[in-house]
């Protein structure tokens, strides 16, 4: 075996986005791609020398050729061991739970999550640092800046590791350990959930049906569920993770789990649908005639976390990202707990986390999680679902009807105009950004008066950080909200996000459809932007 340094040239578009680096497989298929990026990431961490890095992936295509260079690159970098799952899978939720339980020094997260794989879909990288979580700006910005100037990498002369034999091999002077992927996460679970209980609520004939989406979910979906839970077999479907997801696109939304919800739709549908993304962290919650929104699924959960063994000391505060509805607001409110606005991305939730000033945080886009975890957590979404019904033996739909009742209903959108014009998307940000000093005060039809416009900056209270431009938010004096921000996860053009929301107070109307609700919000929205006569969209590609 040798250590081998191998010059390079460096890459200029190596900067991560939300959520690590994602790009077309094409671009990660160019030599030293992988490489530089790996590298770079090592190049702006101290201290992992002899320290143990945990390595995993949602499976998709290309996952198998970048874990072994990750493996060859940690050895020569100087890593003291490799936690690696079977056959290169971990979900990030279990990444993320394994850097934490064995006190790892960090970790890779192979996946681009919910967008498309297969040799022509997208590939991604992500770093996570020793708190489970993803790696805080001041660590993406050096890697971008490292990515920029980078002309080597090491990497060992070995041979590949047999990533389907559980168990210690060697990379180098590295020792490698393949680990089952589900068994420390499916242990967690199960010190957080009333486990008996919900067995025996499937055991009285309850009926669910969850799509893993050809993704990761798969394996721990049918060991949890089917497995340690009792659910009939065939409650997981598409449980087997593939290269492509079986061509779909696992992004668990009403457009792509359509079929579930016309299911839980109909008379003889099944109590409860869920299903997860690529590489689940996402969850989509569906009860029988009841689709539940990502931000009151998180106000829900928060509201009964208290119902779940884990959660029975109640929780200390919530945390929501900016475009995430008010609805988890009010719930904070009422328990007298902490509330935190963090702009898009799991990142921002970590150190509240680490400081024990927040349990619960959630994400419009269909992400929630508490502090098992520094991520999002699909699967635990779903049990902590699961153990709120097997106390409250109540409908997801009574549920959701009993929270609106106490709280108010916060009607919620996302129209997100995918693949526009990066310049034209760029320009029309920058446009509405000019003119939000002037906008406060008008009043616009139906009664909608602009309480502020701006740009949204986080200050983090527990590292003092600052992060600008975050996303333009138009706020209303009745609560309604217009928010409209760029995708930082997209891999071609720019995709614009546009966020609407509007406020029902508990004794007002709850049964109106959605996009109904929102018309007026949306026709200001576009009249502000001017999204229909800049893209040229008449309308958006996906609503969510
Ligand atoms: C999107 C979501 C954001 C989420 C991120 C990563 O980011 O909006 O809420 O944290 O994806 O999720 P963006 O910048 O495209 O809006 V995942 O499941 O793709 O890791
Ligand atoms: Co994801």
């Amino acid at each position: 075996m040798t250590i081998q340094t191998i010059k390079t040239a460096p890459f200029s578009d190596q900067k991560p986005g939300t959520s690590g680096l994602r790009k077309r497989v094409g671009v990660y298929q160019q030599p030293n791609y992988v490489e530089n990026y790996i590298q770079a990431i090592f190049d702006s961490l101290e201290g992992f020398e002899g320290k143990t890095l945990v390595i995993g992936g949602d499976g998709r295509f290309y996952n198998d050729v970048a874990i072994q260079t990750a493996i060859k690159i940690a050895s020569a970098n100087g890593f003291g061991k490799v936690l690696v799952g079977q056959n290169g899978l971990l979900s990030t939720p279990a990444a993320s739970h394994i850097i934490r339980h064995y006190k790892a020094f960090g970790g890779l997260v192979l996946s681009a999550s919910h967008n498309p794989g297969g040799p022509d879909g997208d590939f991604g990288i992500k770093y996570n640092v020793s708190n489970g979580g993803p790696a805080p700006e001041k660590i993406t910005d050096a890697v971008f800046a490292r990515s920029k100037v980078i002309d080597s990498y090491k990497i060992v002369d070995a041979a590949d590791v047999a990533l389907d034999r559980i168990g210690l091999q060697r990379s180098g002077n590295m020792v490698v350990e393949v680990v089952d992927p589900v068994a420390d996460y499916a242990a967690l679970m199960q010190t957080l959930f009333d486990f008996p209980a919900i067995e025996a609520m499937f055991a009285s004939g309850f009926r669910m049906t969850f799509d893993a989406m050809h993704a990761v979910t798969g394996p721990y979906a049918h060991a949890i569920f089917e497995g340690m839970l009792g659910a009939p077999k065939g409650t997981v479907l598409n449980g087997t993770p593939s290269p492509d997801f079986g061509q779909g696109h696992p992004d668990p939304n009403l457009v792509y789990c359509k079929e579930m919800y016309d299911l839980l739709m109909s008379a003889n549908g099944p109590d409860f649908g869920a299903a997860s993304d690529g590489d689940g962290d996402r969850n989509l919650i569906i009860g029988k005639n009841r689709f539940v929104t990502p931000s009151d699924s998180l106000a829900l959960l928060a509201a009964n976390a208290h119902l779940a063994p884990g959660y029975k000391q109640g929780i200390a505060g919530i945390a929501r990202s900016m475009p995430t509805s008010a609805a988890a607001d009010r719930v904070a409110e009422k328990l007298g707990i902490e509330m935190h606005e963090t702009p898009t991305g799991w990142k921002f939730f970590g150190n509240l986390l680490d400081a024990g000033r927040v349990t619960i945080c959630g994400e419009e886009s269909a992400g929630t999680g508490s502090n098992h975890v520094r991520e999002k957590d699909g699967l635990w979404a779903v049990l902590l679902w699961l153990n709120i019904l097997a106390v409250r033996k109540q409908s997801v739909d009574e549920i959701v009807r009993e929270h609106w009742a106490t709280y108010g209903r916060n009607y919620y959108t996302r129209h997100d105009y995918e693949e526009v014009d990066a310049e034209v998307a760029g320009k029309l940000v920058d446009d509405l950004r000019a003119k939000l000093p002037s906008l406060p005060g008008k009043v616009f039809e139906d009664d909608l008066q602009i309480a502020y416009a701006d740009d949204f900056t986080y200050h983090d209270p527990v590292d003092g950080s600052t992060s600008a431009k975050q996303g333009i938010r138009i706020g209303f004096t009745d609560g309604s909200r217009i928010v409209l921000r760029l995708s930082g996860t997209g891999t071609v053009g720019a995709t614009l996000r546009l966020y609407l929301e509007r406020y029902e107070a508990p004794d007002g109307r709850h049964d109106l459809e959605t996009q109904a609700a929102l018309e007026p919000l949306i026709a200001l929205a576009d009249e502000l932007a001017g999204i229909t006569q800049r893209t040229g969209r008449q309308a958006p590609s996906v609503i969510t």
